[in-house]
């Protein structure tokens, strides 16, 4: 009898546990279900379900295989789940996580050392997300203005590009033109003012007239505006500018930087050095949020300890994981292969597709590109499209209702671009509105 129940009880756990393992494998509807009903609604992503991803590849929970033309908006520049980034995250996260700044620790440092000397610049001021290293960045020009420049206090204005885009918080917004990143979220940061992109003299002029400017932090491409690049010309002609007005060149290479346009940083086409640069995302590979704002000692030691600072920012992990994923860039020199593979990409884009009506533009640098399409920004063709591209083995994300992003992992080889690069022709050619 004891036997038996002995046996039945591990029976039961048996048939449990096989059970509970299948019913963990939720279909993607049930998936998309839980989201809709438990999270907020501040996205509206394409239903695919993802679970698993290596280098420009990524599976959904079904095992179809995708090639990832998104790259979580340029953080997997080095590919999806990078061995080389994951053993130093394993590693790491075995020894010693975070910290505080409270007190040191021993990847802090040799991590400053190694991102300053890899980017040319004194000092680096570690945070997590993008828009904190914007923050950060606007809070420096802000104080370099007082401290160094010596505008009036709480005088110091900001100059930004219409159609920037560096993040959700109230200062990032706050220089928004974009409603639905701005509207109903209101009062705003004051000391913002706002400069067509792509346009020197609108640039010179407000320079000229506005003498407590500190800063211009811009794009070199402007990415949520739709990958839109800008004359050449202007990135130099930016520092010209900074130069003669004694203002702060502030570059959010958040997207841009680490070798996504073809160059370590985009500023890198025009030879020109920001005096603040910011990093994001691709600086862990897509491990974990890090970021970090770059500048020489003249801005960065303004602000003094207890000024400015967070829980998170510098800690062992992050450090660990950003100084092996920017030797990875490096190592596998991903800047020349994000240039060549780009240009096959637009070349072969515009070979096959170009003369299609429902192209209106195809432009980008190195693996940021996209596809204006012929139709209103309140049309649903992209999203439209992007969905045909999801079920054949694509996944790409629209910007607007009428322009798609193509970014994928700088890792991606030759063979699997022409693949998707084929793909996506070939959805463009047959689709009927
Ligand atoms: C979202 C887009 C990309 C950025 C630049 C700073 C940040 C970003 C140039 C802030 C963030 C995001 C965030 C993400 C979508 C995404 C995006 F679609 F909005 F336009 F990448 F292209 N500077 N970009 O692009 O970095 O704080 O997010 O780490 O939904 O907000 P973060």
């Amino acid at each position: 009898m004891f036997f038996i129940l002995t046996f039945a009880r591990y029976l039961k756990i048996f048939v449990m546990s096989t059970i509970s393992a299948t019913m963990c494998a939720y279909t993607q509807r049930e998936f998309i279900d839980m989201e809709e009903n438990y999270g907020a609604h501040n996205y509206h992503p394409l239903p695919v379900v993802l679970e698993r991803g290596e280098g420009a590849l990524i599976w959904d929970t079904d095992g179809k295989q995708y090639f990832d033309f998104l790259s979580a908006y340029s953080a997997v520049n080095q590919g999806h789940c990078h061995p080389r980034i994951i053993k130093v995250l394993i590693e790491q996260a075995q020894k010693l996580t975070l910290t505080s700044r409270a007190f040191f620790n021993n990847r802090l440092g040799p991590y400053e050392k190694y991102i300053t000397d890899f980017f040319g610049y004194d000092k680096v001021l570690p945070m997590n997300t993008g828009v904190e290293g914007g923050e950060t960045a606007v809070k420096l020009a802000r104080r370099w203005g007082y401290s160094v420049k010596g505008i009036a206090e709480n005088q110091a204005e900001i100059v930004f590009a219409k159609g920037n885009f560096w993040g959700r918080t109230l200062a990032a917004i706050s220089s928004s033109t974009d409603p639905s990143s701005f509207r109903g979220f209101g009062p705003f940061m004051p000391g913002y003012l706002l400069v067509p992109y792509n346009d020197l003299s609108a640039l010179e002029n407000i320079f000229k007239t506005h003498p407590n400017v500190a800063g211009f932090m811009f794009e070199p491409i402007q990415g949520e505006a739709g990958v839109v690049v800008p004359d050449s010309g202007y990135i130099a002609g930016i520092r010209a500018l900074c130069n003669r007005y004694n203002v702060l060149m502030i570059a959010d290479e958040v997207q841009t930087g680490l070798c996504r346009t073809g160059k370590m940083l985009a500023c890198d086409h025009e030879n020109v050095k920001p005096d603040i640069l910011i990093l994001g995302k691709a600086l862990s590979g897509g491990a974990l949020p890090v970021s970090a704002v770059l500048a020489k000692d003249e801005i960065m030691l303004t602000i003094r300890p207890g000024e400015h600072g967070s829980t998170y920012g510098g800690n062992p992990l992050a450090c660990a994981v950003a100084m092996e994923a920017l030797q990875i860039l490096k190592d596998e020199n991903l800047s020349k292969r994000s240039e060549e593979l780009g240009k096959i990409f637009r070349d072969e884009l515009k070979k096959n597709i170009s003369g299609n009506n429902l192209v209106k533009q195809i432009r980008g640098k190195g693996l940021l590109n996209a596809i204006e399409i012929n139709d209103t920004e309140e049309s649903d063709t992209a999203w439209r499209l992007c969905l045909q591209l999801a079920g054949k083995g694509v996944l790409a994300k629209p910007t607007h209702g009428n322009i798609i992003r193509f970014a994928p992992p700088l890792v991606i080889t030759e063979t699997q671009l022409r693949e998707a690069t084929h793909i996506i022709c070939e959805t463009i050619n047959s689709f009927r509105k």
